[in-house]
């Protein structure tokens, strides 16, 4: 394949979350979830509750998407918009908001991409147990089903599950997402049913004859090590399986690594996994494997022998390497070692980048313009490698710029923005960014 085939190949998109984006925490009926009460939990001087105010103006938002030239858009739904308990009664308005969205973007001839579930779970779920109790997959399918059916036909591009190795060490190892646990068993036994979850996602499609694709969005990341001693090397292996071959493993052949897995139910006795959940794990692949890629994670041996995985390595700072202000490595080499070693353990699998940026502090200047170059920098050289990947013979057929607006940063406020679109925060004015007006001519390849 040349690189002009390949560019034509790849669905040019950007991608965004509900909860980062919509606002509207409060309005038209939606519940409360996990991270409106994360906000009302932690005084950090931002929340959720207006983000971006996509919810009110999202017919400005998409007409800006249309400009840019976006081929495909991905965005999440928000399950407690849709059912504000959780389960049970469906709140009609949730349903529109979502309606005017795709039928906009049919319009436009911009391809949705619906991801089901990025982090924002219905709070009556969180206080029955949140994703550490198994009841939780069948208020899921419950929540899907309302989604295949009302969306059939209209939306051919689905993702499962965002990310759940995020919300696995974030929400349960580290404590800084909801809700704020710090204990491996529980994260490993969440893991589980993150997958199971996403398994019976995928079953249900199937059996209700959907059109289309799913899949799962996971954010592996490839692991280095400066120096190739035995404990650097044992190290990175460790710290491969933990970040990244935990889900990819278990999302492309529905097994998990052994030795990972050996070393969590000797050390935290879990996960639990009964026989017919790994049944319908390895019964259940996605149709393509979604991939986030942000950065590489370089690592040296501490502790190899302690029960605490995050003990047993430990980050390097690369000497002379490129960082963002929030420290993650610009290494756009990264994507091509991880899809490699992907291919070399896996075989040959349809991947879509579903989530690759730069988060820094870009500033509008007087006119309300904002000249970006360091994004426009990032991304030509990420793109660079996608398609050149591609040509390479991994097959790639979507790639979505994190991300199509400024939006909330989970943990890092409104300071840390990623958007082709720029945000006035205090007027909430859009206007396109240099790097939006970049992703237009390249998309055109002008
Ligand atoms: C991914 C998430 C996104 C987004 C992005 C940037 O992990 O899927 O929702 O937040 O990372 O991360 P951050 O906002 O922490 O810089």
């Amino acid at each position: 394949m040349t690189r002009e085939e390949a560019h034509k190949k790849i669905l040019w998109g950007a991608a965004t979350a509900a909860y980062q984006v919509e606002g509207a925490a409060f309005c038209d009926g939606k519940g409360k979830n996990s991270w409106d009460e994360y906000y009302e939990l932690n005084d950090l001087g931002y929340d959720g509750t207006v983000a971006v105010d996509h919810y009110h103006r999202v017919e400005e938002d998409l007409k800006l998407f249309h400009e840019i030239g976006l081929q495909g858009y991905r965005f999440s739904v928000s399950w407690s918009r849709i059912l504000p308990e959780g389960t049970g009664k469906i709140n009609p308005k949730g349903l529109e908001f979502y309606d005017y969205i795709v039928d906009s973007l049919n319009a436009y001839g911009i391809e949705p991409y619906l991801t089901l579930y990025h982090w924002d779970l219905p709070l009556p779920l969180l206080k029955k147990g949140g994703w550490l109790n198994p009841e939780v997959i069948e208020n899921f399918l419950e929540y899907c089903r309302i989604l295949f059916e009302h969306f059939k036909s209209r939306v051919r591009l689905w993702a499962t599950i965002n990310e759940p190795a995020s919300e696995v060490m974030e929400g349960y190892i580290q404590g800084t997402h909801p809700p704020q646990e710090k204990n491996y068993a529980h994260a490993i036994q969440v893991s589980h049913h993150y997958n199971v979850a996403s398994a019976s996602a995928i079953r249900l499609f199937r059996e209700m004859k959907m059109e289309g694709k799913i899949g799962i969005v996971l954010n592996p990341m490839p692991v280095d090590i400066l120096e190739e001693t035995e404990e650097n090397k044992q190290a990175k292996e460790i710290a491969y399986e933990y970040f990244s071959d935990w889900y990819i493993r278990s999302a492309l052949i529905g097994e998990y690594p052994q030795r990972m897995l050996e070393f969590c139910k000797k050390t935290y006795s879990a996960p639990e996994i009964r026989e017919e959940e790994l049944a319908l794990m390895k019964e259940n692949i996605g149709d393509y494997l979604g991939v986030n890629y942000y950065m590489r994670r370089v690592v040296k041996a501490e502790k190899l022998d302690s029960p605490d995985i995050e003990e047993k390595f430990s980050y390097v700072r690369v000497p002379g390497g490129n960082y963002t202000k929030w420290g993650w490595e610009i290494y756009p080499y990264g994507i091509a070692n991880l899809l490699k070693q992907i291919y070399n353990e896996y075989g040959k699998k349809e991947i879509i980048i579903s989530e690759n940026g730069i988060g820094f502090d870009d500033c509008m200047d007087e006119n309300g313009y904002f000249a970006d170059d360091e994004r426009i920098a990032y991304l030509k050289q990420h793109t660079d490698i996608i398609e050149e990947l591609c040509t390479q013979g991994i097959d790639i057929t979507g790639y979505y710029v994190w991300s199509a607006i400024d939006l909330l940063s989970w943990t890092n406020g409104y300071q840390k923005r990623y958007g082709l679109v720029g945000v006035d925060f205090d007027t909430m004015n859009r206007s396109i960014k240099k790097s939006g007006e970049w992703y237009r001519k390249f998309i055109r390849q002008e």
